[in-house]
């Protein structure tokens, strides 16, 4: 019998300057600190009605006030009037519902009666770049069709928001949250592809740069003009004191690029704190302004139509001397007032929290240990796509289940995005205990994997780069696409027909993970058709010092064209990709919901799972030899189906064959 072991898973000063229809001004926030901090009682403001959303608002407001208020009374109440703060936050998610529009209305009305909408075998998503996918957003809703040949049924577009002229971290640095970015089109374009989306049950999902805006934003242009009111939506400090004491205990997230956590801002006689890159600067959340702000952001673009907001870089929206600053208490109190306030105005969107961090941390951001949603609805399992990757690499998947049987449960109304690959690098996110499991050295691993993926490691299938090599902790990361990562681009070069099967099998394989472990899938523009690094990459003006554009290719159209070429690396993977959304859109038990159990098979190259109990077995084979398992002690092994013809596998009276690299998806 196999031991099983329970996983689980399972603005502005008010200016009347500024006409409010703009499309990209920013409506006027009253300064509550300073009213607030002064003790005053803020005039209640007044709520705009009556609008056909008004009684479900107020129904709504009754519900989710009591979370909002305990929420900004931990993280505000000891600085200012948390009533008055209320107020003016009801005041903003009251207009944004009486603006709503009557489809959107309609969403709100079925998601409240289908709450776990997101989780259903049917989603299926796609990660791209609008303008390297398609252009631009009508190209985009040119191209809906390819998505759903492929299955997709929730399309993640890459940074859209006007972005600061120049070097912009790929879209992460944004000047107007209020304006898409005019190479794509307007926010018009942006309403009508979602509403393109939307009658095709596509769910539209956009990123939401809520821990710093660019400093070409009006509020740090303010700032810089020497407006009191916005310097405090930053962190800036007159000398290095503060600072000094900070980095005793951060870390660097680009340490070739903006070593430290501080850049001086002349300007502003000051040193702002900038976590990523000097032009992105850190907002101040202990400002509440701050948190009304990024309120009003959120819900104007959930009236765009937008479904699902990627909170990017959530860790680190607070801070606290002698600490690390990522993951603290109050982000998550900051988030589930957000929650709060997105249920009340918008009920039909969803959160998903971007946070690379540890499994335990990570959990935290799905509201782990309360039984009910609190925060964020989606968060992107980073432990799982770093060990497919470990996997590949040692053919062997005793690391992989050592470190997910570790994973603490989350709750079951919330739910992973599963992912190959995205558009950022890898990091080597091996813990020492999980490394120590094997009797390797985490620091060891991590180089390994390192060596291996940039493909100096002796016999490596891999073809990436270094990103971000940090002489001090000696740790660097990985950029590369999964086809040149998994081999293609090495056998496609040596034209080596074996190793291009295998190369293939191996991306399929990892995918065949992602899309069943438990989740919402997500694939990465042009791993259907394979596509390899961007060679050219550094040619393009501000990303020739970022190696991960390797990895964010422009579509090629002429390739997946050939989709539909028989014996072509492009129809291969395609349909093999096409045919696992399939499946899994097929098969109940891949619900989010259905927790998720790891089987040990007493073979290390054998990651095995089951979902929901019973009735959802996959195998999956790591070595490149065939194996052969004898499924006996695992459920009824008479009654089991494969529902998918995945590349050769064979099942017969209990006895699964799998092949090098392969894998079986099992039902009952
Ligand atoms: C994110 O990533 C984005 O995915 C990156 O593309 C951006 O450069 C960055 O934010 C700044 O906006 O450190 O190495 O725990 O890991 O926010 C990537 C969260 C990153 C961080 C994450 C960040």
């Amino acid at each position: 019998m196999p031991r099983s072991t329970a996983l689980v898973v399972a603005d502005l000063t008010p200016s009347p300057t500024l006409s409010p229809s703009t499309p990209s001004s920013e409506p006027s926030t009253p300064d509550l600190v300073a009213s607030v901090r002064a003790g005053s009682e803020a005039p209640r403001p007044a709520v705009t009605e009556p609008s056909p959303n008004a009684a479900a608002f107020g129904a709504r407001l009754a519900a989710a006030e009591s979370d909002l208020r305990q929420a900004l009374q931990l993280v505000y109440g000891s600085t200012c009037n948390v009533s008055a703060l209320i107020d003016e936050v009801v005041a903003v998610a009251a207009r944004h519902a009486a603006e709503r529009k009557p489809a959107l209305v309609a969403l709100d009305a079925a998601r409240e009666l289908d709450e776990q909408w997101f989780q259903r075998p049917s989603m299926i998503g796609y990660v791209a770049y609008a303008d390297r996918f398609a252009g631009d957003l009508r190209g985009v809703r040119d191209q809906l069709d390819y998505l759903s040949e492929l299955g997709v049924t929730y399309l993640h577009l890459m940074p859209l928001l006007e972005p600061r002229p120049g070097e912009n971290d790929g879209g992460y640095a944004v000047s107007d949250y209020r304006a898409v970015d005019p190479r794509l089109g307007s926010m018009a374009d942006l309403s009508t592809l979602a509403d393109a989306l939307r009658e095709r049950q596509m769910s539209l999902c956009i990123d939401l740069v809520v821990n710093h805006t660019a400093r070409e934003h009006q509020w740090a242009q303010r700032a810089l003009g020497g407006d009191e009111h916005y310097r405090r939506f930053y962190h800036a400090y007159p000398d290095r004191r503060q600072p000094d004491r900070y980095e005793q205990t951060l870390r660097e997230v680009f340490p070739e690029w903006a070593p430290g956590n501080f850049t001086w801002v002349a300007e502003m006689n000051a040193w702002l704190w900038t976590t990523f890159q000097s032009f992105q600067w850190d907002l101040d959340y202990a400002n509440p302004n701050v948190f009304v702000a990024i309120v009003d952001i959120l819900l104007y673009l959930a009236n765009q139509g937008v479904e699902v907001f990627r909170l990017d870089a959530v860790p680190f929206m607070w801070k606290r001397i002698g600490t690390s600053c990522e993951n603290l208490p109050e982000v998550h109190q900051l988030l589930r007032a957000l929650r709060a306030v997105a249920r009340v105005a918008a009920p039909a969107i969803v959160f998903k929290a971007e946070a690379i961090v540890p499994p335990d941390d990570l959990v935290q951001y799905l509201g782990a240990g309360v039984p009910e949603r609190r925060e964020c609805d989606l968060a992107y399992n980073n432990q799982l796509m770093v060990m497919l990757w470990s996997s590949l690499a040692t053919r062997d998947a005793v690391l992989m289940t050592n470190s997910l049987a570790r994973m603490t449960p989350k709750p079951a109304t919330t739910t992973w995005v599963t992912y190959v690959r995205c558009h950022d690098d890898i990091g080597w996110a091996v813990t020492d205990t999980d490394a120590a499991s094997m009797g390797w050295s985490g620091a060891g691993h991590r180089r390994f994997l390192s060596d291996f993926y940039a493909g100096s490691f002796d016999g490596s299938f891999a073809r990436g780069e270094l990103f971000q090599v940090n002489p001090a902790t000696n740790d660097s990361r990985i950029s590369g696409t999964a086809a040149s990562l998994a081999g293609i681009e090495d056998a496609v070069t040596t034209g080596d027909a074996d190793r291009l099967a295998a190369a293939i099998d191996r991306v399929v394989l990892v995918y065949s993970i992602a899309f069943s472990f438990g989740g919402i899938p997500l694939v990465y523009m042009g791993d259907e058709i394979a596509l390899l690094n961007d060679g050219d990459f550094a040619a393009e003006p501000g990303h020739e010092n970022d190696n991960r554009w390797i990895h964010r290719p422009r579509m090629d159209w002429l390739a997946a064209a050939r989709r539909t070429v028989s014996g072509t690396v492009e129809s291969t993977m395609f349909a093999r990709l096409a045919a696992l959304a399939r499946a899994r859109a097929s098969i109940d038990r891949l619900d989010g919901r259905a927790p998720t159990y790891l089987v040990d098979l007493d073979d290390p190259v054998l990651f095995c799972y089951r979902r929901g109990g019973d009735g959802f077995l996959a195998v999956c084979n790591f070595a490149e030899t065939p194996r052969t398992v004898a499924l006996g002690g695992v459920g009824n092994a008479a009654n089991y189906r494969l529902p998918l013809n995945s590349g050769g596998a064979m099942l017969t009276a209990g006895s699964l064959r799998l092949p090098p690299l392969g894998f079986a998806w099992i039902t009952e």
